[in-house]
């Protein structure tokens, strides 16, 4: 139940998009709650949402405008800013600036900027992170249906029989939406395939895994294309809604299945499922569209459903899940540098006249995409691009080959970032930052992965002088002198030019239509509950497609010809490993935000490689051990884990650490800044590198309560509730140990213990102040042992046993936490399940709390206990 101080808002995070109850706590913190009535989740929240109320605070926030590191205020900085890019375009031209912006802006922020840029500023080079999210995607709706349309939703998910979810980690990345899955299994028994190279999370209890070759989904879905042809489900309907079906059988007929490498029962298994059952949706994701033929995935998904009817209806149908909070709102506001506002088209006439017409623009509008994110940062690398405003996004960290993109950032004349912090590896290259409100301060809207538009409402003032994106962008162009046109005194008064604007979009036949909401009022914007365009005010359809009728002139969706090709890099002698990069469960992109919540660090604290084990032995890598990742634009040093959910010859890094966290797993540097030709969609996940041991000189690990500033070749540092931990390791000899922790921990004159055996190269030092434990700091030759997150609980206690670095005898260690929303270990689990009491997940909850809250920890909690069951079975 909500009771009368909630604010209701939408979760700031992932494309699900839940709704979330705010109440402020009155000392500039918030209670965060899962919205019972918001269709999303119905309540659910997963543990990042949970934690959102432990992110907040001015500590480390970006108060007020800096010039040149210098605090300003906003005047001078916005007079500088609308200065700069007037005189660059003046000089110039119009292309010689640009935007880079993000899917994490409200729709109110992004159309601003559109504005700005396409309308007023006359350039298309506004680009956005969705081109590395979801540009494939929209490339591949384009071309099949004229629009980029979404035609599924999450009931789909619930009337689904056959769920395929392909290159898509839903239980760590859409974990309410997983969940909701995972309940629709109970209630109608669902059958659930992953296809993704990897075994992750979300293949626990799946009724299929497929681990593919990566790069092979056109493969794979061609060859399920010609089965569905040679079994007769082509549908009857084809020539009445679909054009292209000969060419595309023939493209698939002549494709060879054999490069994903799977074997042949189980494609057998796939493709009968698929077909067998009518109620499919295929859910894909980044494995899909961060490819070099990511559109040609899209379409070769699309294809199948167009191909047997499977669309359109209750149950079915393709959907791609969102990653950003807003990155569908950015797509219909015309965000991408190959778009117009509401799905109109750059390149088409009449929708440029429409446009100018209605924003009155006083320039023309550009005729011909924008550079897209790529080629936008290597315009800015030599000098094409003299003034760039970065918005909400941090591309020196998730841009591919992000080197040459924070060299080229460093390198331009004129640089601004508006962010919520001025400590992003971005902020720091920026000539001007702008502070900007963050999501619990601002207020506007949001659409999710199927389309709903929710509000997000502002619960808390903002800190400082931080100020709205969309204020902040309409303050620099009213300074650039164009007054009237950005003279907007509320988000709902932009709403509403933007729903005027749909109206004008509709009229050329095209899907988004918001304009019933054109008249929304202040009170009405403020109560507008979570709704699903279309809003037209007529009778609008329940869903996209039901009549067979699609976006292109002649009414018809198009089925396209594709041939699998392999990923852009090629593994060789020098670097024989496939890297494959993504998301994990507890942190959000560059950890901005989700790294200031201790108990999200909790579950995985450091960056990792994944590398299976055959591989590790022909490295001779030690438990523990660090390994060098290479590749032809980078460097690395990760921890190495051995597993087998990768496959020999692949491996798998997390794309979060920066070099405020780890700045030697910076993954992206490692990532070649290869596309797709058609969407510009970079591949994100097909690296190649070479792994070798990293020869450590010593290996550290430290924990203090005050924060660590580590200098060595490798280190990573997570908070924790009592302060920081950080794991450290040095190419080169130790020097005086005393010394360097004291640096480390900037502690000149606390009281030291030290227990020291130098022949052997271990140190043990702890720092204390009037009998209170500072930090602590453990050196040895090798992987430090230790208990872990015993010893990140001691800092501000007593701590009498520190240095000994495992709990007094008598007392249990927890181990590693597991669920981070009720901070349960992985030892505690195992110790339940070992009584023989508790041998699910349920009766695991119900014991311990474990996987009750948000549910995204129940997969790896069926795998422990799965594990721990094992030697008993073969006994
Ligand atoms: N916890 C958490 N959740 C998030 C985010 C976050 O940062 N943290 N970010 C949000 C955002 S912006 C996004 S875009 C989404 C992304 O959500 P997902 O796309 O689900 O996440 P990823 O981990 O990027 O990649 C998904 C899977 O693609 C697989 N894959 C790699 N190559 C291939 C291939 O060639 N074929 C196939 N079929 N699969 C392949 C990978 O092994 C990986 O498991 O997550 C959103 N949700
Ligand atoms: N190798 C590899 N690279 C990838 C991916 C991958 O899977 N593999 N995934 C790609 C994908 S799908 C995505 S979406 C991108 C994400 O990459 P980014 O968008 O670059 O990452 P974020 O950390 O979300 O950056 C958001 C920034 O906005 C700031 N911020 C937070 N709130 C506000 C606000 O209200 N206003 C403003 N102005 N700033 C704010 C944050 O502090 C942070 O600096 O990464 C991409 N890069
Ligand atoms: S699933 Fe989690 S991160 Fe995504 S919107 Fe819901 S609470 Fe937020
Ligand atoms: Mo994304």
């Amino acid at each position: 139940m909500s009771t009368p101080c909630d604010i209701r808002s939408t979760c700031p995070y992932c494309g699900v998009g839940c709704g979330v109850l705010l109440s402020p706590d009155g000392a500039g913190g918030l209670a965060v709650r899962g919205d019972p009535e918001h269709p999303a989740n119905h309540g659910r929240l997963c543990s990042k949402g949970t934690a959102l109320g432990e992110t907040l605070g001015s500590d480390g926030r970006l108060l007020t405008p800096r010039i040149g590191g210098q605090t300003a205020d906003w005047d001078t900085a916005l007079n500088l800013v609308a200065g700069k890019f007037t005189d660059a375009i003046a000089e110039h031209g119009p292309d010689s600036v640009a935007f880079y912006v993000s899917g994490q802006l409200l729709t109110e922020d992004y159309y601003v900027a559109n504005k700005l840029m396409k309308g007023f500023i006359g350039s298309a080079n506004i680009d956005t992170n969705s081109r590395l999210c979801m540009s494939s995607t929209v490339a591949g709706h384009k071309r099949a249906f004229g629009t980029d349309t979404v035609p599924g939703t999450y009931e789909d998910l619930d009337q689904a029989d056959l769920v395929v979810l392909v290159g898509s980690n839903l239980a760590w990345c859409h974990p309410v939406l997983h969940q909701r899955l995972l309940a629709a299994r109970q209630r109608r028994g669902t059958r659930i395939v992953v296809i993704d190279p990897r075994r992750t999370a979300t293949c626990d209890g799946a009724d299929l895994h497929l681990a593919l070759a990566p790069g092979s989904d056109v493969a794979l879905f061609n060859h399920l294309l010609a089965e569905i042809d040679r079994t007769g489900h082509v549908s009857t309907d084809l020539a009445a809604t679909v054009t292209g079906f000969e060419a595309a059988l023939a493209a698939a007929l002549a494709d060879d299945v054999g490069v994903t490498g799977l074997n042949p029962d189980d494609l057998a298994t796939f493709c009968k499922l698929w077909i067998g059952t009518e109620r499919v949706v295929t859910v894909f994701s980044q494995g899909v569209n961060q490819s070099s033929s990511g559109s040609d995935k899209v379409n070769a998904i699309l294809n199948c459903h167009l191909a047997t009817g499977r669309i359109g209806k209750p149950g079915m149908g393709p959907f791609s899940v969102t990653g950003q909070p807003n990155a569908m709102g950015g797509r219909e506001v015309g965000g991408l540098a190959n778009m117009l506002a509401c799905h109109l088209d750059l390149e088409n006439t009449s929708h440029r006249a429409a446009v100018s017409g209605f924003w009155d623009a006083p320039v023309p509008l550009p005729d011909a995409p924008g550079l897209k994110a790529v080629d936008m940062f290597r315009a800015v690398g030599d000098g094409r691009i003299k003034a760039l405003w970065i918005v909400h996004t941090n591309p020196a960290v998730t841009m591919p080959d992000a080197d040459a993109v924070a060299d080229a950032i460093a390198a331009c004349p004129f640089v601004v970032v508006s962010d919520i912090t001025g400590d992003t590896d971005t902020a720091r290259l920026a000539d001007v930052l702008l502070p900007a409100a963050c999501w619990a301060e601002k207020s506007g809207t949001v659409t999710n992965s199927d389309r709903t538009i929710s509000r997000q409402r502002a619960a808390l003032p903002a800190p400082g002088a931080a100020r709205p994106d969309w204020r902040i962008m309409a303050q620099v162009a009213q300074r650039m002198g164009w007054r009237d046109a950005f003279d907007w005194q509320s988000e709902a008064e932009i709403f509403r030019e933007y729903a005027r604007l749909s109206a004008v979009a509709a009229s050329f036949g095209r899907d988004f239509d918001i304009s019933a909401l054109a008249d929304l009022d202040e009170p009405g914007y403020g109560a507008l509950p979570p709704t699903r365009w279309p809003v037209t005010g007529r009778d609008d359809a329940e869903r996209f497609f039901a009549d067979g009728r699609y976006f292109h002139p002649d009414g018809k969706a198009r089925m396209l010809p594709l041939t699998h090709r392999a990923p852009a890099a090629r593994t060789s002698p020098k670097y024989p490993f496939r890297l494959n990069t993504g998301r994990i469960r507890d942190q959000w992109h560059t950890m901005t935000r989700t790294a200031r919540a201790p108990r999200l660090s909790a579950h995985l604290g450091e960056p990792f490689l994944d590398i299976h084990p055959d591989d590790a032995a022909d490295l001779n890598l030690i438990p523990g051990a660090l390994v060098t990742v290479a590749s032809p634009t980078g460097r690395t040093i990760f921890r190495a884990r051995q597993t087998d959910a990768v496959a020999p010859g692949q491996v798998f890094a997390p794309i979060h650490w920066t070099g405020d966290t780890a700045p030697s797993a910076r993954v992206d540097t490692l990532i070649p800044a290869a596309y797709d030709p058609v969407s510009g969609q970079p591949e994100s996940k097909a690296a190649v590198v070479s792994v070798t041991p990293f020869r450590a000189a010593w290996y550290g690990f430290a924990i203090s309560a005050g924060p660590i500033t580590p200098d060595s070749t490798y280190w990573a540092r997570a908070r924790t509730p009592h302060g920081w931990r950080a794991e450290l390791a040095g190419a080169a000899p130790l020097g005086d140990v005393e010394t360097m922790a004291r640096a480390l921990f900037a502690l000149p004159d606390s009281d030291l213990q030290q227990i020291s055996d130098p022949a052997k190269g271990q140190h043990r030092l702890a720092f204390h102040r009037d009998g209170v434990l500072e930090a602590a700091l453990f050196l040895s030759p090798t992987p430090v042992v230790a208990m872990r997150d015993y010893l990140a609980q001691l800092p501000g206690t007593d701590a009498p046993t520190v240095l000994s670095g495992r709990r007094p005898g008598d007392q249990a260690d927890p181990g590693p936490v597991l669920c981070a929303c009720l901070s349960v270990g992985v030892n505690t689990i195992l110790s339940a399940v070992e009584t023989g009491e508790h041998l699910t997940v349920e009766s695991i909850g119900e014991a311990l709390g474990a996987g009750t809250n948000c549910g995204s920890c129940r997969p790896e909690i069926a795998e422990l206990i799965s594990r721990a069951r094992r030697p008993l079975a073969a006994e």
